[in-house]
């Protein structure tokens, strides 16, 4: 059996201005394309479906469309709950989802989802012929049992269980089952890990799904709302551990082998322009990355002049870009000229000649400089030394990470 682990596709998330909505719709198409040409057998999203909990109508009808794409030649499709999804809103359309195999991840128990049902799939949606259609019969070869914790995926005979923990905040936590507040959050989270994988069968490939903020540091820290939980919160079952989260692809543990594919779409200007899936081989016990090619690449260019602005835009033309200006303040018409260019997307004043206050670049900053801005806009305070150096310390472990893999 083969799996397509993807995560973090943000649906409805704007760049500034630009929507990005026709990106993520031919990403999609490219997901679709690539799991066809590798035979995959499952699309697992590995959570932050959606960019808010609201999110707009538009980046719904996307992300139904998406499924029903992605489900396409009887493929099994599983989307989790991530921190920026509100699971409930997500999961609204389960009756019609769970029909198409389409498993809409938003909580811990799974046992009502009928294997039944799902043994017997309907013809897909009416966009094949009827020849199509069955033919797509005849390929429809998977099957889904729901479990309490997650799924048990069978082709034949190969079994793949599928344990799904959506994003454990406190308040689903609670949802889940009654929590002890006298155990600290990241051991309730490990005992909940464990508790979803306890349906794992020996002989079956064994998959954990979830969305976690991960440090190898055993020191867990609330950031800004954002929870890093050390290493050892995860179980040693899995063959494979899917995590969503980071936007950048790395193995942050070996055993039990643990991996962020990343977002498939670059978001940040900070961010990697390298965008990939993992896709897991249940026979071969492999795990290999498919490079993606959707989406545009955001850029950042300096330039001192609205000539060179120019030139900088033109030498990206089709991407995005952000204009880091150093120059004289710019006239009317020539600011009108940037930023109608198709390529312009954001304009950063980073020094403006024969002015004194020259505006920092957040680059120029330390992680810790950087970190104690963010407290002040957040808490209008200086985060506490422990904290502050517990923020630098995991930035340079996922540097570093990032650097390796
Ligand atoms: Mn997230």
């Amino acid at each position: 059996m083969k799996i397509l682990h993807t995560a973090d596709l943000h649906l409805g998330k704007r760049l500034n201005k630009a929507s990005r909505l026709d990106e993520q719709t031919a990403l999609i198409k490219e997901l679709s394309k690539l799991a066809d040409a590798e035979n995959v057998d499952v699309v697992l999203i590995a959570g932050d479906i959606f960019d808010a909990s609201v999110p707009p109508s538009e980046a719904e009808r996307v992300f139904y469309r998406g499924m029903l794409t992605l489900a396409e030649r009887g493929r099994a499709v599983v989307a989790l709950a991530g921190n920026h999804d509100d699971e409930r809103r997500m999961c609204a359309a389960k009756p019609l989802a769970d029909l198409q195999g389409i498993v809409l991840a938003g909580e811990l128990d799974y046992s009502a989802l009928g294997g039944e049902t799902l043994s017997d799939p309907a013809p897909p949606p009416s966009l094949y012929a009827l020849a199509d259609a069955a033919d797509y019969l005849q390929k429809q070869r998977i099957k889904i049992y729901g479990k309490l914790g997650g799924v048990t995926v069978v082709k034949g005979d190969e079994k793949c269980d599928i344990a799904l923990v959506p994003y454990p905040s406190e308040s689903r936590l609670s949802r889940w089952y009654d929590q002890d507040y006298n155990v600290q959050y990241s051991d309730r989270v490990k005992q909940t890990l464990e508790k979803a994988c306890d349906f794992f069968q020996p002989d079956n490939y064994k998959i954990l799904c979830t969305h976690l903020f991960l440090t190898k540091s055993e020191a867990s820290d609330a950031l800004g709302g954002l929870v890093a939980l050390p290493l050892s919160v995860l179980p040693q079952s899995p063959d494979y551990i899917a995590l969503g989260h980071v936007h950048k692809r790395f193995r942050i543990s070996k055993a039990p082998l643990a991996e962020y594919c990343g977002s498939p779409l670059q978001y940040a200007y900070d961010e990697s322009r390298n965008k990939s899936v993992n896709i897991i081989d249940t026979v071969k016990r492999t795990v290999t990355q498919a490079v993606l090619s959707s989406g545009k690449k955001l850029y950042e260019a300096d330039a001192t002049s609205a000539d060179e602005c120019i030139a900088k835009l033109d030498e990206h033309a089709g991407e995005y870009v952000r204009i880091r200006y150093g120059g004289e303040p710019l006239g009317k018409d020539d600011a009108l000229r940037i930023k109608s260019h198709p390529a312009f997307n954001d304009l950063v004043v980073t020094a403006t000649a024969g002015a004194d206050n020259a505006v920092e670049r957040r680059a120029h900053l330390t992680d810790g400089e950087i970190f104690d801005l963010y407290y002040k806009y957040r808490r209008n305070d200086a985060p506490s030394v422990e904290l502050k150096s517990a923020f630098i310390q995991l930035m340079g472990e996922l540097k570093n990470e990032a650097d390796q893999t």
